[in-house]
């Protein structure tokens, strides 16, 4: 071996040596069980970032460790390759969605490669690969027959201007965010998945979730969002409506009802009240984004109209509010502005009356502000014959008492929405659907599929390129051959990251969507990698869509398989790094921090930046990215230091969950680490080369004593793997290269060199692989990918001697060392015999207790 570590050359050799052994390529069965672990995979950008680079570690350093502990490990990897980036970047740069895409995966793929990931590129796809969405095509063809997949009128953003649907986030402060035009709300026709029939079981399986963060549980839990309340009827001239209240107990304090724009009461009341009409036009050029709808001004118009209290028979007005959602429950509220903080804001706006039915906690009745207190639970007042009652008590009654008149039920009522999976855009699966003029909506026979979409359009702004391109639009109708329309929305990309892990047990597979066998002998993945920014909706998808799957029959043995397509979930930590910047007429410069130097000043740390020596601001540890401008390129990093380095560093740093700042010092930290290991192989090469020599022989104390050491910090070691706590597994390796390099040359000393070192090496493989491959490959002439971790001989852990701690009544006063096989009696004569204690014995000694393996306590008086 040479004597100074270089990485580039042998990073090179160790990824060719893994590439030509198919090293990471596995069968479905060995006679090994089988491990899937699995990173979210990413959106062909352009180049990875540093939390790519993080995430994939972390999966990279499970799948090696899960390898080497005896496991048949599946790491795939594939393309996200679908979605907007790459229409933004067409209309930009005049090249089609498609080639932009596929010149990123190219150059991702060799990133990924440098980074030495043990993925198994047999299985790679992207789901802009006709293969992969035509199965796509035909699921939805299985769902739409059986009613899962339907057909309604959605509202979305349209820009005037550019005559075209926009995404949520290309709504910038209610304008278009390329014309600038005011957006407004519009209905059409879209698709929808029936994902609130499934609502209870992905919630109630969240339950089987224990290796998942309870956080995301949480969040998955509330975006469900289970209220247990009440449906209200509310009698009125024209007839009568519903409202949703989980908090049927206020209902004596109602004092007006409010219905949603869109509501049809407030549709008929505008047809003679053009000011109403207008408002209800107006609250239509909000975006349809839930921010919006949070951030919004409450504003509302009366509708004139009365409706009459289900109890008491007293008329309530009908009011239009734009806080009331049209999706939500009924699209209509009974307010009680006494115990609900936005009726309360609302009835002091417009000046309408409020009735206080609940005792508040502070025992305050006043009205004038709103007070948290008021929206608790208590017990009624002024609520006639169910004053008194608590929540549970005035829920039962008067939900009785509405029930006898018919105009009231208990209600289950979930915040999540139907999804709706139609986009107006071009870049994505397109939906299998073709539009007649005589029948209607006609599905794709399924020996049509896929529907292949044509992959040479360049977008420019102006809408779905899709609705231009006659070859594509213009198809004869399935059903009576006459002229048709092919649908040319595509679906939302979540569906394609909905089903992408299940499809890497079988990306080959021809017989269909997936092969049974396969989902059999992998599913559920075992360990799944990913950002918290996927808490919600990624991983709610793919848990509907594994329940759908699992419905069709797709999934094999369902009993292996289980309901849940994730075993355990890792949200790994941000990637954070200091940012600095400087304001001036032309808005905000954001600066790198290699681009800028630290000065003392006064004792006072000040920044300047290197290139005109002038101040800049620090603005803190933020997360890496573009818009600061603090990004650390991991190309860059690899060139200077090497993969190893840059895994190293990120695993050393902070353990997976937490975040990760960027610092210079701690890759160098990690690049001296590696020399030293480099070094030690060097010098010691003949040595560790040496067959004879045998750890397990070995008499003298210094060699027993270092020995034990290092199984100590092995021992640790493992039990932090097995956790994921990988910072540590590290620092225990620091220690034993510290243990090592203090050896003598003694015969039993270099047996526990040579020992620890491959303990040390194996150890260290899933994190850093290619420098362990070199020098295991040079020392031992195999491949370190075919051995199993260390394991802990307990033997070595067991000392020969003890140390105790000497005490006279409680008090230290002396030590002694005894013989690990030391009886009581011996330990206690030893004790008895130290001749510091034996000064500040005093009297008689009443007891000598042990505390084995630890002290020694001497009682006299
Ligand atoms: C009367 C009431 C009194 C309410 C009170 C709350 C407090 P969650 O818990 O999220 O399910 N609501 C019902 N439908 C609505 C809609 N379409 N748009 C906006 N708000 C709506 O919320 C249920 C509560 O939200 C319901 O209970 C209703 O207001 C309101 F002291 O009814 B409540
Ligand atoms: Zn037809």
């Amino acid at each position: 071996m040479k004597p100074t570590y270089e990485a580039a050359a042998i990073e090179a050799a160790a990824q060719a040596f893994w590439e030509k052994n198919a090293s990471f390529t596995v069968a479905d069965n060995t006679d090994k069980p089988n491990y899937y672990c699995l990173s979210m995979f990413p959106y062909p950008s352009g180049r990875l970032h540093m939390g790519h680079v993080r995430n994939y570690t972390i999966g990279d350093v499970i799948t090696r460790y899960k390898k080497m502990s005896g496991y048949n490990v599946m790491q795939p990897i594939g393309w996200d390759a679908f979605g907007m980036p790459a229409e933004n970047a067409a209309i930009d740069n005049k090249v089609s969605p498609n080639s932009w895409t596929n010149k990123n995966i190219v150059y991702m793929r060799q990133q990924f490669k440098e980074l030495g990931f043990g993925f198994d590129w047999s299985r790679e796809f992207s789901t802009c690969d006709p293969e992969y969405y035509g199965w796509e095509q035909w699921f939805f063809l299985q769902l739409y027959k059986k009613g899962v997949i339907y057909r309604k009128n959605g509202v979305v953003n349209w820009d005037p201007v550019d005559q075209t649907v926009l995404a949520n986030e290309q709504v910038i402060d209610g304008r278009g965010w390329r014309s600038d035009a005011l957006v407004e709300r519009r209905e059409i026709p879209m698709y929808y998945f029936k994902i609130t029939d499934y609502a209870d079981e992905l919630l109630e399986d969240l339950n089987l979730l224990e290796d998942w963060p309870e956080q995301v549980r949480t969040m998955q839990a509330n975006w469900i969002g289970k209220s247990q309340g009440m449906e209200v009827t509310f009698l009125h001239d024209d007839g009568q409506f519903n409202v949703f209240t989980t908090r049927p107990d206020t209902l004596m304090g109602v004092t007006y009802v409010a219905v949603a724009p869109e509501h049809p009461i407030a549709a008929k009341a505008a047809e003679n009240n053009a000011k109403l009409a207008e408002f209800i036009k107006e609250c239509q050029k909000t975006g349809t984004s839930e921010a919006d709808f949070a951030t919004q001004e409450a504003k509302g118009m009366p509708t004139g109209q009365f409706a009459t209290h289900p109890l008491t028979g007293e008329k309530v007005e009908i009011w239009v509010a734009n806080y009331v959602l049209m999706a939500y429950g009924d699209g209509a509220v009974m307010a009680v502005p006494a115990h609900d903080s936005r009726d309360f804001g609302f009835a002091k706006k417009y000046h309408l009356p409020m009735k206080l039915v609940i005792e508040p906690a502070d025992g305050n009745e006043s009205l004038d502000v709103w007070r948290e207190e008021l929206a608790e639970h208590g017990t009624l007042v002024n609520s006639g014959e169910f004053t008194g009652l608590d929540f549970d008590g005035a829920f039962a009654k008067i939900g009785a008492a509405l029930e006898a008149k018919n105009l009231g039920h208990p209600k289950t009522q979930y915040r999540l929405r139907d999804w709706g999976i139609s986009r107006q855009r071009y870049w994505g699966c397109p939906i299998p659907i073709i539009n007649c003029p005589s029948c209607g909506e006609v599905p794709v026979p399924e020996k049509d599929l896929p529907v292949v979409l044509p992959t040479d359009c360049i977008p420019d702004g102006s809408g779905n390129p899709l609705n231009k391109l006659d070859s594509f639009k213009k198809v004869d109708c399935p059903k009576c051959g006459g002229a048709a329309e092919r649908e040319t929305d595509t679906m939302d990309t979540f569906v394609e990251s909905s089903w992408y892990y299940a499809r890497f047990a079988c990306s080959q597979y021809k017989g269909g969507m997936i092969d049974p066998k396969a989902a059999t002998a992998w599913l559920p993945v075992d360990q799944y990698i990913g950002g918290v920014e996927h808490a919600i909706l990624h991983l709610l998808y793919s848990r509907f869509f594994h329940k759908l799957m699992r419905n069709e029959g797709l999934l094999g043995d369902v009993e292996k398989v289980g309901p849940e397509p994730f075993k355990a979930l890792l949200t790994q930590g941000m990637v954070v790094a200091p940012s600095f910047f400087r304001h001036s007429s032309k808005g905000y410069e954001w600066f790198n921090v290699k681009d800028v130097e630290a000065r003392d000043i006064d004792g006072e740390k000040k920044y300047f930046l290197k290139a005109d020596g002038e101040p800049v601001t620090y603005y803190g540890i933020q997360k890496m990215g573009k818009s600061k401008n603090n990004g650390v390129d991991p190309e860059a990093i690899v060139k200077s230091y090497g993969a190893d380095v840059s895994r190293l560093f990120m695993m050393f740093t902070s353990p997976p969950e937490q975040t990760l700042e960027w610092s210079d010092a701690g890759l160098e930290g990690a690049d001296r680490f590696l020399r030293r290991i480099w070094t030690f192989a060097y010098e010691n090469n003949a040595l560790l080369k040496d067959a004879s020599l045998d750890a397990n022989s070995i008499t003298e104390k210094a060699a027993k004593d270092a020995r034990r050491e290092i199984h100590q910090e092995l021992k640790k070691a493992l039990y932090d793997y097995e956790r994921f706590h990988f910072n540590t597994v590290i620092s225990a390796n620091m220690i034993i290269l510290n243990i090592l390099s203090k050896l003598k040359d003694s015969k039993d000393e270099t047996a526990v060199k040579k020992e620890g070192f491959s303990i040390m090496l194996r150890l260290l493989s899933p994190i850093v692989p290619h420098i362990v491959h070199t020098i295991w490959s040079d020392l031992f002439g195999d491949d370190i990918l075919d051995h199993a971790l260390p394991q802990v001989i307990e033997s070595a852990l067991v000392a020969d001697e003890v140390k105790y701690m000497v005490q006279v009544n409680g008090k230290l006063r002396g030590e002694i060392v005894v013989a690990a096989s030391a009886s009581k009696e011996e330990i206690e004569a030893a004790a008895l015999a130290n001749e510091n204690a034996q000064k500040f014995i005093e009297g008689e000694i009443r007891r000598v207790i042990v505390v084995p393996n630890r002290l020694v306590n001497i009682v006299a008086n």
